[in-house]
């Protein structure tokens, strides 16, 4: 950190630098900016700054202490030494940005968040959560209120009558892989190490939080120089032990149907090559998470697609009969197993390699715990000259290509479709394969709640490792936008595309903002339905009758809210906020508005496409179910029928807990 520029010596903190005394005086927030600039990741030998920079919205808890940490950062740093600030409109939001980030780069950068005290730190919350159960690093700096508690209690400040050191940002302590909060200045390194340490280990990564009293964040201290020295945090690659693959080798040599499930783990580890030359070894064909998805490119002779309640008839067809599934990467959660149905050969066995111990004892599996890329090189090697029968290959080929027809189906709507669309609306189907066919290979999808995400694991043709970004661990309405920035900031050569609804887009329209401030072009793909079409079919399937989930006016006739839709102007709404707004009416327009916004210009800001679907034509069937539990008693008729139904499928459900190895049911 020698480099680094003072502007002001007078006034300056480096005043107190010293080589004889081995320190220098700064605050608390100053060493935090400090040491978040010096840190690297590194990985196959290639290094990256760990932290791209850090977003903030100041309040009275992080204006004086951080805010002016970054300020004399970007005034007096070189551009090598920065932490980069950016403005983000909402707390949430602006973690979404930062995950995203961190999963287009494979989890070696990501960006460092400030909020203000109270409702400015608990609005991290949600993104938290939603970093841990994806597995995605980012550092969180919520302020807290007074750690002297001078004056207590403060503006925004949680008065817990039984507990005086409780504050709101406990809620972080269940949400966080790591969680600290630095009461004295003492504390700081520590807590900056631990940090570091959870961010870039690929097991434990997910939210870090370091909680910074407002006091705290303006205190000045003596650090150790040394605390400030660049550092690199290598992301391992833990190799698999040799007696795993052995076990897992000898049980696919003797399974009939073995059947991979890759999830979120093989694009971590970069495992692509290694999971295809594995499959072209074998001939054994992989179904997809959606975290998963683009582990194989779409039209390999393996893949066979999406797995689970919203998977391709080809993937659970093949699941559906699978003696041993070989876990790679995946959480295996409940829309990956079908909610534990998608499996139903009477002695299936599994066998889970992850990195993650936690996830390889999943399904009563046979642990391999490794890095996806090592244990799948390990196993081809293990498994040399092993392949499965060619009917098995040919049946793949099969079931694939009657898929396949049903996607173009669903893409190309046959006029018998078309024609009976109410006011000649596009159909969803029809708007996905419009923008997968003009986008280019390299393009970014960008997705995360609603009906979308679903028809997107189903339809979606992947044609690049990096192009799939469905964010369905949290399925967090919202994420959409500030994803979709994120994605773009870590990498500004590919367009990406946000699909996104209308319930999604009033969640957290706000980040357009951001995006028109840093010039992020963003296409933006606004499906306008005039509700929750997707939580609309789940009520009605459960016998709740679509309730609450159209937007309309409450009816002064039935006091119910039946009454006409809202006349909400989404794309007037964009524009308001500064975007580009291309409003389409029908398939010609739609084409013609994907070009226009491909051919924007590089540094233009987002360009929103706004285009009003018919909700009720559906993307072909998964012949796959989701265990959404209905009333077991009920005065309506369409919840007893409903439940019904439900018990039929629950059935259907397994808990998969005989041992590795076993046979029989
Ligand atoms: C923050 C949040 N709140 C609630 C939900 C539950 N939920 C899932 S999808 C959905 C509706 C999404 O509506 P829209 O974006 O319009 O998509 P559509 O269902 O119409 O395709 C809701 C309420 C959620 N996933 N996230
Ligand atoms: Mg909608």
């Amino acid at each position: 950190m020698t480099s680094r520029n003072v502007a002001d010596s007078a006034t300056s903190s480096t005043v107190a630098d010293s080589a004889t005394s081995g320190t220098v005086r700064l605050t608390v927030s100053q060493a935090v900016v400090r040491f978040l600039a010096a840190q690297w990741s590194e990985r196959d030998g290639r290094r990256q700054k760990l932290f791209a920079g850090c977003f903030g919205i100041f309040g009275h808890g992080n204006v004086a202490g951080l805010g002016q940490a970054l300020l004399q950062d970007e005034l007096t740093s070189g551009p090598e030494d920065r932490l980069p600030y950016v403005l983000a409109r909402n707390e949430q939001a602006m973690v979404h940005t930062a995950v995203a980030y961190a999963r287009q780069k494979d989890r070696l950068q990501t960006w460092a968040c400030t909020a203000s005290v109270g409702p400015g730190s608990t609005n991290m919350l949600t993104g938290a959560a939603l970093a841990t159960v994806n597995r995605l690093p980012v550092l969180l700096l919520p302020s807290g209120t007074f750690a002297t508690r001078v004056a207590t209690p403060v503006l925004q400040e949680l008065e817990t009558p039984y507990a005086a050191d409780v504050t709101v940002n406990d809620a972080f302590r269940p949400l966080s892989r790591f969680f600290d909060r630095v009461n004295r200045p003492e504390q700081l390194p520590s807590a900056l190490l631990g940090a570091m340490r959870t961010l870039t280990d690929p097991v434990e990564t997910g939210a870090v939080t370091i909680a910074l009293p407002q006091d705290v964040q303006a205190e000045a201290f003596d650090w150790p120089v040394e605390l400030f020295a660049p550092r690199v945090w290598r992301v391992a690659r833990p190799l698999p032990e040799a007696a795993d693959i052995a076990d897992a080798a000898a049980l696919i040599r003797a399974a009939r149907r073995p059947f991979v499930v890759a999830g979120g783990g093989v694009h971590y580890s970069g495992a692509e090559d290694a999971l295809r030359a594995f499959c072209e070894a074998t001939g054994i064909p992989v179904g997809e998470s959606q975290a998963g998805k683009g582990s194989l490119p779409h039209g390999h002779p393996q893949a066979m697609g999406a797995v689970g309640s919203t998977g391709t008839t080809a993937a659970n067809t093949l699941a559906a009969e699978a003696d041993l599934v070989i876990g790679v990467g995946t959480r295996y959660s409940d829309f990956t197993t079908a909610s534990r149905t998608a499996f139903q050969d009477p002695g299936v066995r599994f066998v889970n390699i992850n990195v993650a111990r936690f996830d390889t004892g999943k399904l009563a599996g046979l642990p391999v715990v490794a890095d996806a890329r090592e244990a799948l090189t390990a196993l081809t090697a293990a498994l040399d000259g092993h392949r499965v029968e060619a009917a098995c290959r040919d049946r793949q080929a099969a079931l694939w290509s009657a898929w396949d027809a049903q996607v173009e189906a669903a893409y190309n709507p046959p006029a018998e479709v078309t024609g009976a669309l109410s006011d000649g609306l596009l159909t969803q189907g029809t708007v996905l394969g419009c923008v997968n066919e003009l986008s280019d290979p390299a393009d970014v999808v960008v997705c995360a709640a609603g009906s979308m995400p679903g028809d997107l694991h189903k339809l979606w043709r992947v044609r690049d490792r990096k192009a799939y970004h469905v964010e369905y661990g949290y399925s967090c309405m919202g994420y959409e936008i500030p994803g979709g920035i994120g994605v773009r900031l870590a990498d500004p050569d590919r367009d990406v595309f946000v699909m996104v609804g209308d319930g999604s887009f009033l969640m957290m329209p706000g980040e357009l903002v951001t995006a028109v401030q840093e010039r992020v072009k963003i296409i933006v793909v606004l499906v306008q339905n005039h509700g929750f079409h997707s939580i609309g079919s789940l009520s009605e399937s459960l016998g709740s009758q679509r309730f609450g989930t159209s937007y309309r006016y409450r009816n002064e006739a039935t006091g119910r809210l039946d009454g006409d839709r809202l006349p909400v102007d989404l794309a007037a709404g964009a524009r308001s906020f500064g975007a580009t707004v291309l409003e389409v009416r029908d398939r010609a327009e739609l084409e013609q508005a994907i070009k226009t916004a491909k051919a924007a210009p590089a540094d233009g800001g987002p360009v929103v496409i706004h285009v009003e679907t018919d909700p009720m034509v559906h993307a072909p069937d998964s012949d796959s179910w989701w265990d959404v539990p209905v009333s077991q008693v009920s005065e309506l008729g369409s919840t007893r029928r409903a439940y019904d139904a439900y018990t039929a499928s629950k059935a259907a459900q397994r808990p998969y807990v005989a041992p590795p190895g076993t046979t029989g049911p």
